[in-house]
């Protein structure tokens, strides 16, 4: 099999970049290792910024968004028994975020790339990444180009390309191609995690609420109108079986309370399921003829909704970069992808560690930490430059 890039993974990132590859005339793989139903089930990420909703849009896959994503201008802070609203349009010029789920963005895609795209594999296992040397610059990459070695339908072959794209997420195989001694990672983990549940009732607010307590953090999410995804603080190693849903619902009752008497509504939890939390940069994002997108190359804890959104960018600049490289045959694009992206990256790695440090409580945190905290909540909604800079940092940074 031979392609002009191939890519591992059918996340979104891997996804959205086969989509704007095919729109730029330029033919693409996708190799992903799970199976279709998976991958268009696997919970994960809210938040779509106003970004990734216009790429969406532009590269032909917005319409079911269109109609059926919910537009959100703004979100609420609790914290002693208060709330405070950050009005997103009123501090950013107009900017809002959108609330789509992963899942249907995947949905979107993967439709649109059975229908009209290049080949997309599933149970089509990436084994390695071999013969994309060339640290110095996509020009001196290996002769042969490189190849992706694969396992499918029970038989090993080879992909071979012009360019390999890893979008295989955190434990993919993609990055470790990239040799050791060429590599920096950046890493920080917390000593918490997310119990996160699926709920079958109507949200109990018509935003998102980001609530700090002594007791934790907790977050109410949304799929639909009738559909609540809502998360707790929970201890670094808990089995989500060790929480019963009446439990988790007392749980979060108490983490949500207000002195006005806001009520949580219960339903039918569908879903449960816990999240570590992790920050992680790898540097650099690219080798040879090697790119990393997305997870692949970092992590963010999820309090600042951003790892779909940094996904996003990453493809839109290996897409634009490649384009112009197929247009004028300069690889000038190419070879700042890794910066480009960095740039980008660490400024979304600070606004979601900020995030994180402002709404948890971490298990050994002085009462002095506590008050800061407090203190730093008090200040965002007393002071309408730290409110901006939160709402800057949630609607989310521009794609250079
Ligand atoms: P993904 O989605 O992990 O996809 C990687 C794909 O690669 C496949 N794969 C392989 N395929 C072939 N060969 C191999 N050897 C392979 N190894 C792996 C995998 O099966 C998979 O299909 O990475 P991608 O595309 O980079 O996308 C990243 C996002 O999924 C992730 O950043 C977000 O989900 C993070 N995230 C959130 N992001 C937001 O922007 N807004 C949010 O509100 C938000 N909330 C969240 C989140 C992540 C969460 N969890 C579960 C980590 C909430 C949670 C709870
Ligand atoms: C979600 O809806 O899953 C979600 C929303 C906002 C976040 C994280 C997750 O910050």
């Amino acid at each position: 099999m031979r392609t002009t890039v191939g890519i591992i993974g059918a996340g979104p990132a891997g996804l959205l970049l086969a989509r704007l590859l095919h729109n730029a005339g330029i033919d693409s793989v996708v190799l992903e290792s799970r199976d279709r139903e998976y991958v268009e089930r696997r919970q994960r990420a809210g938040i779509l910024e106003q970004g990734t909703v216009d790429v969406l849009r532009a590269a032909g896959a917005g319409a079911r968004m269109d109609r059926e994503g919910l537009r959100h201008d703004g979100i609420e802070l609790r914290y002693d028994r208060k709330r405070h609203r950050v009005d997103f349009p009123a501090l950013t010029g107009g900017r809002s975020v959108m609330v789509y789920a992963q899942t249907e963005v995947c949905k979107d895609l993967i439709a649109l790339q059975l229908a009209e795209g290049g080949p997309l594999l599933f149970e089509a296992e990436a084994l390695a990444v071999q013969g994309v040397e060339g640290a110095e610059g996509v020009e001196g990459a290996g002769s042969g180009g490189p190849r992706v070695r694969f396992r499918h339908e029970g038989r090993e072959d080879v992909l071979e390309c012009e360019y390999v794209v890893g979008c295989d997420g955190f434990w993919g195989v993609a990055r470790t191609a990239i040799p050791a001694e060429l590599t920096r990672v950046f890493e920080r983990s917390y000593p918490f995690g997310w119990l996160g549940i699926l709920a079958d009732v109507a949200p109990s607010h018509d935003e998102l609420v980001y609530a700090r307590h002594d007791r934790g953090f907790a977050l109410l999410s949304m799929r639909s109108p009738s559909v609540s995804r809502l998360y707790l603080q929970v201890p670094d190693g808990t089995d989500a079986e060790e929480w019963s849903d009446e439990e988790i619902w007392d749980e979060l009752e108490r983490r949500f309370e207000t002195a006005d008497g806001w009520k949580l509504d219960r339903g039918p939890v569908t879903q449960k399921s816990v999240t570590p939390m992790r920050s992680y940069v790898h540097e650099p994002m690219r080798y040879g003829r090697l790119f990393l997108a997305g997870d692949a190359a970092h992590i963010v804890p999820p309090t600042g909704a951003k790892g779909l959104n940094l996904a996003v960018g990453d493809v839109v600049t290996f897409a634009r970069a490649l384009t112009y490289e197929k247009e004028t045959g300069s690889a000038e694009l190419l070879d700042a992808y890794s910066e480009t992206c960095l740039r980008r990256v660490w400024q979304a790695e600070r606004f979601s560690y900020d995030m994180t440090t402002l709404l948890h409580r971490t298990p050994d945190a002085t009462p002095f930490e506590d008050r800061l905290q407090l203190a730093r909540l008090e200040r965002i909604a007393g002071a309408r430059s730290a409110e901006t800079d939160l709402a800057e940092g949630y609607t989310g940074f521009p794609l250079e």
